[in-house]
């Protein structure tokens, strides 16, 4: 941060009459080093590391030393370098080589630093705690990222409450005690909720109001219902986002972009946790959800707040995984949250049990609009809660339907009306260190600040009140937080397999990653190229190749894009199987109507069966995909069926041959008759038929010459048929059909002189 110049840091002091002291608390990441008694700065881990060497390790001052390293055989750092095979270790001091010590000795010492940067993927703490484990290594510290002493830029959209008329009621909006102090936020840049969005998770609301149709406000999902919810949604919407003109009300964050997403779903009950993940996917890191809702609970004396129930505890997860703040509604049930107890006996609202469950939101009970704030008798309490608003005297917009455009009322309350009092201190602080620091609080790092009891305002008993503190915005801005930026990924993912493929799919699945904020989402890349990510610990790749292999890769990824070394693992789809069957006719053109074993049939009557290389044989081959055989019947394409008694055919994959209803594997038998011709016609020919077949057209075949001087050959396949019958002739009308009796050839070659048939060749 570049501090503003001299003149304006005079005029911004002067017109707020003191100069506002920042005693930042500083607010360290880990693996950074605190510089002590440093009350300027600030620091958070950069991906650089500092490596000081010892002194007498004696390694040349220049960058890119790592064979030098090597050459020094330390385990430690010989392991490092072998596991990041493209880490550099250069000079820290860019300014001196290793000529620099001959020449200044007092400069020596610095030859000792260099720095590392941490490769992408790798966790800089284990790599810190390697460094640190060598015996060459004096110390090694992530570099700081140094931060200068805030000057908060004065708003550039002033607010102006003195004429939005009802803003002398709006009492909660006032210094503390009384209330948030929001005139002291709006002074500074986003301190109205400028560069914040939020969605307000209920059911109703005039969205045409007079004092909010500016915002034009989205409904994200769901519908609206009449009456009494669009009055609710708009007083909710009202304390938060009264607009800042002329009339009505003023909203606490005015400048916020407010959105809407209702859980209730026409023609059904509802679904709570789709409104919340729809509202989550609207939003971005440092974003805001309020969510104004309260639920019963078998056993439960009273409303507890709908995180009790798992989808919308992990919807709730699902947005503050990915930075999205959430602040919900403790309900108004006078429950004791300490002694509420799930359907299995579990304390998982009681911080201090075992059964904890924490959903990471910023829990609201509600207390007196009055000084010193008491527990209103129907809010819940608990160290659960975190926040506490007025539950009583809220003046805001009211609404008579969702298509109301006036109405105003003297006294909203509930956790109800608390609740959207610390949204909005939640906002005007994002919006804050978003202006001042390009970067917002983790939802984490919010609620401590918010349920800090040195920067709040206590209720009148916190011991027996029980419902934390009433945000401070003056308190909390003159001693800002630096926003921690998280820079420590997540855990590899583990166990990476594939429990499940097609020929045209790869189901992948792991163990979860962990990280120190939170797992927002894992990425697949398929041969590198990113394919999908995954709110789940698995994913299903399609429209891939049959057989073919790839390479996978999954990277945890945090809400800071922090990414996860990777996993990886190469696997193929399945090959397809193919079916083949051979057909002996039976049909003289035959059909197969079939259908992949468990699949879809063809078209009646199916396929025609092309003729084989086989003679007396058709042939089709069939993809039946991952299926694992084939289902078929055959017909002769005009209505006569052979289904085997209506059982059907089944073929496995490969290669089958059918002969009358019976079916073997492979191909079918393909017998040859070779016959030598001795001339005889000076060009004969063959005119033949398979014994019980089909002749060939006259005149037949010209028989080529063999290798035997004198003779013709003529090799034919016959299928399974077992002997040849045929004629000869000189191919112009004279024949030889041995007096009509014709001649018969067997399986094998024979040689065929005047009439004489004899095996073997001539
Ligand atoms: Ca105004
Ligand atoms: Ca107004
Ligand atoms: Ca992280």
């Amino acid at each position: 941060m570049i501090r503003r110049g001299l003149l304006s840091f005079f005029m911004f002091a002067v017109a707020f009459t003191s100069i506002i002291a920042f005693n930042n608390v500083p607010v360290i990441a880990s693996g950074a080093k605190e510089t002590s008694g440093d009350k300027e700065a600030v620091h958070s881990a950069s991906n650089e590391i500092v490596v000081k060497f010892k002194a007498d390790v004696n390694v040349p001052y220049k960058d890119g030393v790592e064979r030098e390293v090597k050459a020094k055989k330390d385990n430690d750092l010989n392991g490092i370098l072998s596991e990041y095979s493209d880490l550099k270790i250069n000079r820290l001091f860019k300014i001196m080589d290793s000529e620099t010590k001959n020449v200044d000795k007092a400069k020596a010492i610095f030859q000792n630093y260099y720095t590392i940067t941490v490769p992408e993927g790798a966790d800089s703490e284990k790599l810190l705690k390697k460094l640190n484990n060598s015996k060459l290594v004096e110390e090694a510290y992530s570099k700081p990222i140094v931060i200068e002493e805030p000057s908060l830029s004065s708003n550039s959209t002033p607010v102006l409450p003195s004429n939005d008329p009802n803003n002398i009621y709006q009492s909660y909006l006032n210094a503390a005690s009384q209330g948030i102090n929001a005139p002291y936020a709006w002074q500074y840049e986003g301190g109205d909720g400028k560069g914040i969005s939020y969605v307000d998770v209920e059911r109703g609301w005039a969205l045409g109001h007079e004092d909010l149709t500016a915002h034009s406000i989205p409904l994200l999902t769901g519908s609206q219902i009449v009456a009494t919810s669009a009055d609710h949604g708009t007083a909710v919407l009202g304390v938060i986002s009264a607009v800042d003109n002329t009339i009505g009300n003023i909203g606490l964050a005015s400048k916020a972009q407010p959105m809407v997403s209702s859980w209730w779903r026409t023609g059904e009950y509802g679904n709570i946790a789709e409104a919340l993940i729809v509202a989550a996917d609207a939003l971005d890191a440092g974003d805001v959800i309020l969510i104004e809702i309260q639920t019963t609970y078998p056993g439960a004396s009273g409303y507890v707040p709908i995180e009790v129930y798992s989808a919308e505890f992990d919807a709730i997860r699902y947005a503050i995984n990915h930075g999205i703040t959430v602040v919900a509604a403790a309900g108004n049930g006078t429950v004791n949250l300490d002694t509420f107890q799930d359907s299995s006996g579990k304390y998982i609202l009681n911080r201090t049990s075992p059964d904890f469950k924490d959903s990471g939101a910023i829990m609201v009970g509600a207390a007196s609009d009055t000084v010193p704030h008491t527990r209103m008798y129907f809010s819940n309490y608990g160290n659960r809660i975190d926040a506490y608003g007025w539950g009583t005297g809220v003046h805001t917009l009211a609404a008579a339907s969702p298509s109301a455009t006036t109405g105003y009322q003297t006294s909203f309350n509930g956790t109800s009306s608390a609740t959207p009092i610390v949204t909005a201190a939640a906002i005007a602080l994002q919006g804050i260190v978003k202006a001042e620091y390009g970067v917002t609080y983790s939802p984490s790092q919010l609620r401590e600040i918010l349920r800090d009891p040195v920067l709040n305002t206590p209720s009148s008993s916190p011991s027996t009140d029980k419902i934390g503190y009433l945000p401070n915005l003056k308190n909390i801005i003159d001693n800002l937080p630096v926003p921690v930026v998280d820079t420590t990924a997540p855990s590899q993912p583990a166990n990476l397999i594939s429990p499940s493929k097609t020929t045209t799919s790869i189901s992948l699945s792991w163990d979860a990653s962990t990280d120190n904020v939170g797992v927002a989402h894992y990425e697949i890349l398929r041969d590198s190229v990113l394919v999908g990510t995954s709110l789940t610990t698995s994913y299903t790749d399609t429209g891939l190749s049959a057989g073919q292999a790839y390479v996978y890769t999954v990277k945890a990824v945090d809400a800071a894009n922090n990414k996860s070394l990777p996993s990886s693992l190469t696997i193929s789809t399945n090959s397809s199987n193919i079916v083949t069957v051979y057909y002996k006719q039976g049909y003289s053109t035959p059909y197969i109507h079939y259908r992949p074993a468990g699949g879809t049939w063809t078209t009646a009557p199916g396929v025609a069966m092309p003729a084989s290389e086989v003679p007396g044989y058709n042939k089709y081959t069939i993809n039946v995909g991952s299926a694992t055989g084939l289902e078929a019947v055959f017909n002769n394409g005009s209505g006569t069926w052979d289904n085997n008694g209506g059982s059907n055919y089944f073929f496995p994959v490969g290669t089958s041959t059918f002969i009358a209803g019976t079916i073997t594997s492979g191909v079918p038998v393909n017998n040859t008759v070779t016959v030598y011709y001795k001339r005889g016609f000076s060009t004969p020919y063959i005119h033949y038929r398979p014994a019980g077949g089909t002749w060939t057209s006259v005149p037949g075949v010209a028989m080529p010459t063999s290798e035997f001087a004198g003779y013709n050959k003529y090799t034919v396949s016959i299928g399974s048929a077992t002997s040849l019958e045929a004629v000869f002739n000189n191919g112009s009308g004279t024949w030889d059909n041995n007096g009509g009796g014709n001649y018969f050839f067997n399986i094998g070659t024979s040689t065929f002189d005047s009439g004489t048939i004899t095996a073997g060749t001539p």
